[in-house]
């Protein structure tokens, strides 16, 4: 297995951490995209992913995968145990639900804010982006107030639960962690009063899938 990515970017760490979770990282050939230069904006990679987003995955047989879900779902069924994505329809379920609201409310709303309201990955690659729309920054800082809304509902949901889909570490947990990695890059602050949700940053970040990625 290939994937394309860069290293410490947030969504290449969702599924550095799974691929550690489920200790296939060495099977693993990393290639490195030059997202600052636009590589990923390239006939190239976009013949790979045509988002124009890393991380993307290229199986043995020659097909790509892309998107953090697809890719995590993809490496936790392959042994046939996921641990990652629910293996009951029940836990199934819920894990995607509340993995889809940390994609929506924190982690996307992040991007937006990052790529909308601040230079985010240079002009380059910036301009690029709905370059019409005049309502940009405006759009990017009502994100921002989003992903904090986001994580204000993620601390009400771990006062009452180890983790973001129940009693078991998942794909739900990986998604809201990159999430809070990437507000850390873009400068949104966790807001003070959110002591659930940073004690839960403080038990994930000491796995070690986490420290490995
Ligand atoms: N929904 C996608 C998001 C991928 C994504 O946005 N990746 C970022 C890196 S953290 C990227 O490639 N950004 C390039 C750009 O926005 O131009 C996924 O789950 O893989």
């Amino acid at each position: 297995m290939k994937i394309y990515d860069v290293p410490g970017f947030p969504n290449p760490l969702r599924v550095r951490i799974a691929l550690a979770e489920k200790g296939l990282s060495d099977q693993v050939e990393f290639v490195k995209v030059d997202l600052p230069g636009g590589e990923h904006k390239e006939e190239a990679f976009l013949a790979k992913n045509p988002s124009g987003a890393v991380p993307v995955l290229e199986l043995g047989d020659g097909l790509f995968i892309s998107e953090c879900t697809a890719i995590t779902e993809y490496v936790d069924n392959l042994d046939g145990k996921p641990i990652l994505t629910g293996a009951t329809p029940r836990d199934k379920a819920v894990i995607h639900m509340m993995q889809k609201r940390a994609e929506t409310e924190l982690i996307d709303a992040v991007a937006d804010y990052f790529h909308y309201a601040t230079p985010g990955l240079g002009p380059k690659i910036e301009d690029g982006k709905k370059p019409t729309w005049t309502g940009r920054d405006a759009f990017g800082r009502k994100q921002g107030e989003r992903a904090v809304a986001g994580m204000r509902y993620f601390d009400k949901v771990l006062r009452h639960q180890p983790y973001v889909a129940g009693e078991a570490f998942s794909m739900a947990d990986i998604t809201v962690l990159g999430g809070l990695v990437f507000a850390g890059f873009a400068k949104i602050d966790v807001p003070e009063d959110c002591a659930a949700l940073m004690a839960w940053r403080q038990r994930v970040q000491e796995r070690p899938s986490v420290k490995a990625a």
